[in-house]
């Protein structure tokens, strides 16, 4: 027994050795603040100011990126924020590189926060845009204006100035600003720019096509928002999604997206069946708080109002200066219409700019892994090989000077 506790004792002294020496070694910094008689420490208990000093410097010297955050002005005096993720380390060195930038409703914090924070841009960015980094490519994400830290006056889907938009400013203004900025104050800048995103992001990455800034080299817009009545997202051949009714209320009700939707029923079925109709839901969430649902309401037909909106008929009314890879998903839930529609819209007047990619996927599969849909398994992830031989090719030529990336036209 006896053995056993000093077996114990001299445990416990060995384990509490480093913690005990730890508390007899000089502190970096003398936080300052008293230290109580018979107190066995150098560290003041309280120091003066706290335990949260001025100011912290975090470690980064393994970091393979760079998370920078700014704040970009726009030509009307509102100001956008962005975080960049510049490259870093031994895949790509230091250097001057092309930025790939996103304009994006869902926040650009959130967008470059993914999974567990770390060194890696895996870590913290979509599959997409870590190869991106990994390829030697700024990854830039925007807050468009009016959203979670970006200035301004948010309008779902703003229209371009013009009958439906009587202010100085939209997309394709913002699109320019945004770039102008870039190249003229991220050191990194090799002076290139592409845009993409994918959905309501690639409905804005189109429209950085309108009067594009000249250095925008390159832009893929993926699974875009096009034509928002005839089939992408608020309605699919004029029938309104009334899971859209969800998505209107969490993207307006408040600049950050926190107010939470909720439902009371078992499911969307039967909540629908039982307010009778999309309206009559609509009113009883408190929709008609909101202005833009109230524009849903007052045009449930193609009028005017969406047609002057929509983004085939916009670009394929002057020439495309911009090389553009249009993806689409050939079993998209929500966007299948766009990419097509553009495509053929811009055709006769691309000047060979114009790329159409359709691949086996739903809506967004693209940018991450896509070996199956639903119980189908295509054997290999397609979406990594359209990203590595198809997306990165076309990029390098335009961004890079690389070689020719042959693709279709
Ligand atoms: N296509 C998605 C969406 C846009 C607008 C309304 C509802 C859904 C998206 O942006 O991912």
């Amino acid at each position: 027994m006896k053995l056993t506790k000093f077996a114990f004792i001299a445990a416990a002294l060995t384990l509490s050795a480093p913690l005990i020496a730890e508390t007899h070694v000089q502190p970096a910094v003398q936080p300052g603040g008293d230290i109580p008689r018979n107190f066995h420490g150098t560290v003041p208990p309280i120091p003066r100011g706290g335990d949260i000093p001025q100011s912290f410097v975090p470690p980064r010297a393994e970091f393979q990126y760079e998370r920078r955050e700014v704040m970009i002005p726009m030509r009307d005096g509102a100001r956008l924020y962005a975080v960049l993720i510049i490259p870093r380390g031994p895949t790509t060195g230091a250097g001057k590189f092309p930025i790939m930038l996103d304009r994006t409703p869902y926040s650009a914090d959130k967008s470059t926060s993914r999974g567990s924070f770390g060194p890696l841009p895996e870590q913290i960015l979509s599959p997409l845009s870590a190869e991106l980094v990994r390829a030697g490519y700024i990854v830039a994400y925007e807050d468009v204006r009016g959203k979670y830290k970006s200035g301004g006056d948010y309008v779902m889907n703003r229209p371009l100035r013009g009958p439906l938009n009587p202010t100085a400013v939209d997309h394709a203004t913002d699109a320019y600003d945004t770039i102008d900025w870039l190249v003229k104050n991220v050191p990194e800048s090799n002076g290139r720019v592409g845009t993409i995103g994918t959905s309501y992001d690639g409905f804005t990455t189109l429209m950085s096509l309108v009067n594009p800034h000249p250095a925008l080299k390159a832009s893929v817009p993926i699974n875009p928002m096009v034509d928002v009545w005839k089939g992408d997202d608020w309605f699919h051949n004029g029938a309104f999604r009334q899971e859209m009714i969800s998505y209107v209320y969490e993207q307006t009700a408040t600049k950050k997206s926190d107010e939470d939707w909720f439902s009371g029923g078992y499911d969307d079925y039967s909540t629908y069946l039982r307010y009778g109709s999309a309206g009559a839901y609509g009113k009883a969430m408190g929709m008609d708080q909101l202005p833009f649902w109230d524009r849903l309401v007052e045009h449930p037909a193609y009028d005017e109002y969406w047609q002057d909106q929509a983004v085939d008929r916009i670009l394929g009314a002057k020439p495309l200066t911009v090389p553009t890879l249009l993806v689409d998903s050939e079993w998209d839930q929500e966007d299948i219409y766009g990419a097509p529609a553009v495509f053929n819209a811009i055709k006769g007047s691309d000047n060979g700019n114009a790329h159409l990619v359709l691949g086996p996927w739903h809506h967004g599969e693209a940018n991450a892994a896509a070996s199956t849909l639903g119980p189908l398994d295509w054997g290999s992830d397609t979406g990594k090989w359209f990203r590595q031989n198809v997306l990165l090719p076309f990029l390098n030529e335009h961004l890079k000077g690389g070689p020719p990336a042959n693709i279709a036209p």
